[in-house]
């Protein structure tokens, strides 16, 4: 099991990297995961309200899929408002686990769940799941839940190497996993450029977490936001960009940007969703039951662990 990286140590790598670059996950501090709830409530940012409306119409039939007394296991739960249309939806659920990096925001989210649910065992775990995540036996029918298309930012071969993951920790339960969808590039551009900088804002906090953190000088105002829809990976890229010739300090080390010089911060891949089937399968599963809007903006996917040995590839860095 890879251990996990620490933000400086991530950070400093990914600065002396060419291309510069940062993982995604590193967004995501209390302030990084104010504004994504922030980002979620965009009407520009199509994926929440859909994936919201999915789960609200077809929470029954997933639930009856689920089984009596089974156990929810969450990964990247942050506000874990979803998964309560779940819990609403399922017979007697046995327990919920969300899994999150940030500690914080966690309990709070486990408080309330609490307080809503007092028959549910509630256990959560400050964990970076692509890393030091060790679960507990299950308490019921093991079901993984992934919403958001949080897979979509993981690189192709990083996604099939946390699917493959997955599958170990969800022997003879499920996973139901959201998953964006390829659509038209104006859409997917507006929910990445939003009219209110929100997702400029988002993007820019790694920054502003880095001179909070690593005693860094970034001045935030000579760094733009940059996202686009790159067709050719069928992904949004998103970066930042040096607005001028600059020197930065961060944890004492000095680092030189040029006028237009990138640091990669994300990429949001979107599927198909015979192309996420495919990868679901490469990875050891079994796709069953797919539910998509409408407009087919957005899927969720039943996801069964074929049974048998997990298929083995080389270990991929999942970060
Ligand atoms: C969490 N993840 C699925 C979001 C996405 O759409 O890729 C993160 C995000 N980045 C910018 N806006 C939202």
């Amino acid at each position: 099991m890879a251990a996990a990286a620490t933000f400086a140590d991530d950070f400093l790598a990914g600065l002396r990297a060419r291309p510069r670059a940062i993982a995604p996950k590193w967004f995501y501090d209390q302030a990084g995961s104010e504004l994504f709830e922030r980002i979620c409530t965009l009407p520009e940012y199509y994926p929440t309200r859909t994936e919201l409306a999915l789960l609200d119409q077809h929470a029954p039939e997933m639930a009856a899929r689920m089984g009596a007394g089974a156990e929810i296991v969450e990964f990247g739960a942050g506000a874990s408002v979803k998964v309560r249309l779940l819990l609403q939806a399922m017979r007697t659920p046995r327990r919920f686990v969300p899994v999150d990096i940030s500690g914080a925001h966690l309990q709070r989210a486990a408080a309330a769940l609490r307080r809503d649910h007092p028959g549910l065992e509630v256990l959560p775990l400050a964990a970076d799941f692509t890393a030091d995540l060790v679960l507990p036996p299950p308490a019921g029918r093991r079901i993984g839940f992934f919403p958001g298309s949080s897979i979509g930012n993981f690189e192709p071969a990083a996604a099939e190497a946390l699917l493959r993951r997955f599958g170990g920790w969800l022997a003879g339960g499920a996973l139901l996993i959201g998953v964006d969808l390829i659509k038209d590039p104006d859409v997917l551009h507006a929910a990445y450029n939003d009219a209110l900088g929100v997702t400029a804002a988002f993007n820019l906090n790694l920054l502003a977490r880095a001179n909070r953190e690593l005693g860094a000088d970034f001045d935030l105002t000579q760094w733009a936001h940059s996202a686009f829809y790159q067709p050719q990976h069928r992904r949004i890229e998103m970066h930042l960009m040096s607005r001028r010739r600059q020197r930065v300090q961060v944890a004492g080390v000095p680092f030189d940007f040029d006028e237009g010089d990138s640091l990669h911060t994300e990429h949001s891949y979107k599927y198909s969703v015979e192309g996420f089937q495919a990868l679901a399968r490469r990875a050891g599963f079994v796709p069953g039951a797919v539910w998509t809007d409408a407009a087919r903006r957005f899927s969720l996917h039943w996801l069964e662990p074929a049974p048998g040995p997990a298929p083995t590839t080389p270990q991929e860095d999942m970060a």
